[in-house]
């Protein structure tokens, strides 16, 4: 419609065909609707992340930009691990994406995923808010989306039916849903147990009925989605991973909006971003840490480390983050572990 109103329009068409500049045509065709990937919905924090910055959008633009929420990632059927790549191809519009989820296809985004990198949430922001976290968004604009924002899946905490995990030794042989990059099952390998991979679709009738015993993902995701409900009785504070959450849009969609359009967008998206680590950190954050009480409210039985039981963890996952490290790239993870070093 839009682009049929421009055409007729005389003067526009005229200095396009004096340009001849396909950009100048796309510059005015927005859609009516573009379409945001998520894996979870507004019950989560994630989901709630992609709401503020669609409404903000929508509202600044005065709804030249309508934004329509896609959560279960149903764009790609359910397969998070395509999303970056539905992304590059404009199968997807935009997202708030996982670093896990599109580390397949972005290698250096195993990054947030080498085990216990980082050790607590000074560290997540000295990365993303820092040399680090410009280093990765040069990286995924050479790989061809726009990276606009950094927010928060959280600290992967893990759970299972069977027993508390206090040892290495505990997760002997225990079948663990992961999700992602193969790292996963580098690291839980590493620790005996029995990783396999899977969609968090895939993940929770696989937990319901015990074809797995146990899963990793942060404490707002376990409340909010029941995890107690499908047998998860014991959870294990360890924060071996964070995985950051990225707002991006589709490279086409950006430069088809005028300049002034990208900046609302842009600028949505950092405060979106903020409010959404505020969010997911909530109930963790405060020193009684009122999540914990709600979660053990729910039958759980929750343990938390101590040094000496995590930094057994930490030795025997120590290989794997040898192993990675290169993978990830050596510049890129030593910048990190200085950047994690000099934190505040
Ligand atoms: O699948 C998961 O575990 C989830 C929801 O945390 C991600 O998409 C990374």
């Amino acid at each position: 419609m839009k682009l049929r109103t421009f055409l007729t329009s005389a003067v526009a068409a005229a200095s396009l065909l004096a340009l001849g500049s396909p950009a100048a045509l796309a510059q005015t065709a927005y859609k009516s609707e573009y379409r945001m990937s998520l894996v979870l919905g507004t019950a989560f924090p994630w989901g709630k992340g992609g709401e503020l910055w669609a409404n903000k959008v929508r509202e600044r633009t005065n709804g030249r930009i309508n934004i329509k929420l896609y959560p279960g990632v149903s764009l790609i059927q359910g397969d998070q691990t395509r999303e970056f790549s539905a992304l590059r191809q404009g199968v997807i519009d935009m997202a708030v994406g996982s670093t896990i989820n599109w580390s397949p296809q972005v290698k250096q985004l195993n990054l947030f995923s080498l085990p216990f990198l980082m050790p607590d949430y000074a560290a997540i922001d000295a990365l993303t808010q820092g040399d680090v976290g410009k280093s990765l968004f040069k990286t995924l604009d050479k790989a061809g989306v726009v990276p606009l924002a950094w927010g928060e899946n959280g600290y992967r905490e893990i759970s299972n039916s069977k027993k508390p995990i206090k040892t290495p030794g505990d997760l002997k042989g225990m079948k663990i849903r992961v999700v992602g990059s193969p790292l996963f099952l580098d690291t839980f390998s590493a620790l005996g147990a029995n990783p396999t991979q899977m969609s968090w679709a895939d993940a929770q009738p696989a937990m319901a009925s015990g074809a797995v015993d146990g899963q990793e993902n942060p404490l707002a995701i376990f409340t909010a989605a029941k995890l107690h409900s499908v047998a998860q009785k014991y959870l294990t504070l360890w924060g071996y991973i964070a995985d950051p959450l990225i707002f991006v849009v589709n490279k086409d969609i950006w430069n088809s909006w005028t300049p002034a359009d990208r900046e609302i967008v842009r600028q949505a998206a950092i405060e979106a971003g903020k409010e959404e680590i505020a969010i997911a950190r909530k109930g963790v954050v405060e020193a009684d840490k009122p999540l914990l009480k709600q979660i053990e409210g729910l039958g759980v039985t929750v343990t938390q480390l101590s040094p000496a039981e995590r930094e057994a963890f930490v030795k025997a996952t120590r290989p794997v983050y040898d192993k990675w490290k290169s993978q990830v790239g050596t510049d890129l993870v030593n910048m990190a572990e200085k950047a994690i070093a000099a934190r505040k």
